[in-house]
């Protein structure tokens, strides 16, 4: 049949167009022409039907092979040419992890985060140990041992969540158990700082979350520590994290059931441009948190026997971090809002 010999003569020039193809478009175009839908070789083997079943047979079993052949060049240049267009990528778009960060939009520190930082930052210049306490507490190291034992009215201002089917269990609703522990674990000296979270059944409003954090500070020896050095302590870390030369501190008294005497932590501020400014020279006061003597009895069921002295306080991280940074509404310290965390970045 002459089609057929016409088929074996024109494979060679198909089968170097093929090879000579470059791009997925000039394969298509020949699979197209030669086995595609409407391609020669279809339209032949539609001819074939006018054949005896012997030439039927014969021709098919060519033709056949004529198509598979084109069909199998096609599908190798396919793969060289995708192989190549790889290679190609991996040649012109080299990543070299190595390099310096260019691009800054990989998120950054949250402002709890940041300020935390800069608190340990300021503590561990001052020679402060940095220490952490677990969350899950016992009533013991919550309560009893800082001085409030069972039916002591200041459990009822901590609205304490308890975890379901442990009575004794709860989550710590201040870092102060962190002064226990730290003392039964080092005895005396001490002079550390703990921030971390802590937990009240208080309702979410403007100034007050369920989930806070706190700093605790404590400093406490066999004596010779006094109400002097809780003073200058306070003042100094005040001036670093508001960053301001000079701040004015007043101890307020007050009653906290492990301090002896203890107190209220104020500074000066006053107001410029409906913003609150921490200057020395303010005309009002602030208050910033708590404080105090350590109590003999805190001392006591910390396994101190011999003389101790010391002090104490602890202060409410957001409460601060709304004052530094102007923010009326604790939320805003929580929430995903992007453009919040942005702004704060
Ligand atoms: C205490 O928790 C004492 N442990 C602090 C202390 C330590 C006193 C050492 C003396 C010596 P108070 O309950 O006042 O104290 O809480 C301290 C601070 O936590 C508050 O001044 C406030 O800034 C912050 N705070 C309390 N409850 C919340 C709340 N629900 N949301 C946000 N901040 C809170």
């Amino acid at each position: 049949m002459q089609l057929i010999q016409e088929m074996e003569q024109r494979l060679a020039g198909w089968l170097e167009a093929i090879a000579g193809s470059a791009t997925f478009a000039a394969l298509e175009k020949i699979k197209v022409e030669t086995i595609g839908k409407s391609g020669i070789l279809t339209t032949t083997f539609k001819e074939l039907s006018n054949l005896s079943i012997d030439d039927r047979k014969l021709f098919g079993e060519k033709l056949n092979k004529i198509k598979n052949t084109i069909g199998a060049a096609i599908s190798n240049q396919v793969k060289l040419i995708e192989n190549l267009t790889i290679t190609e990528k991996l040649k012109t778009e080299t990543l070299d992890v190595t390099l310096p960060v260019v691009n800054d939009s990989f998120g950054s520190l949250h402002l709890i985060t940041q300020s935390v930082r800069r608190i340990r930052d300021h503590y561990h210049s001052r020679g402060f140990m940095v220490l952490d306490g677990p969350e899950i507490e016992s009533d013991f190291f919550n309560f009893d041992a800082l001085n409030i034992p069972k039916h002591h009215p200041a459990r009822q201002s901590h609205d304490t969540f308890y975890i379901d089917g442990f009575d004794e269990t709860l989550l710590r609703t201040h870092t102060s158990c962190v002064q226990i522990r730290t003392m039964m674990k080092m005895g005396l000296p001490i002079r550390m700082i703990s921030i971390g979270k802590t937990y009240r059944n208080d309702p979410l409003d403007a100034t007050h979350s369920p989930m806070f954090h706190q700093i605790e500070g404590l400093v406490v020896d066999k004596g010779g520590i006094t109400i002097g050095h809780l003073k200058s302590e306070l003042r100094k870390f005040v001036a670093a994290f508001f960053e301001v030369q000079d701040v004015a501190i007043r101890l307020r008294p007050s009653y906290f059931p492990f301090t002896e005497p203890g107190m209220e932590v104020d500074c000066r501020y006053t107001k410029e441009n409906g913003r609150l400014k921490i200057t020395k020279d303010g005309d009002s006061w602030l208050e910033l948190g708590g404080a105090g003597m350590v109590h003999p009895n805190v001392f006591r069921a910390s396994g101190i026997d011999g003389p101790a002295q010391g002090f104490a306080f602890g202060f409410g991280l957001e409460r601060l971090i709304m004052l530094r940074h102007g923010i009326t509404d604790i939320r805003t310290i929580f929430d995903t809002d992007v453009r919040n965390i942005r702004h704060y970045a």
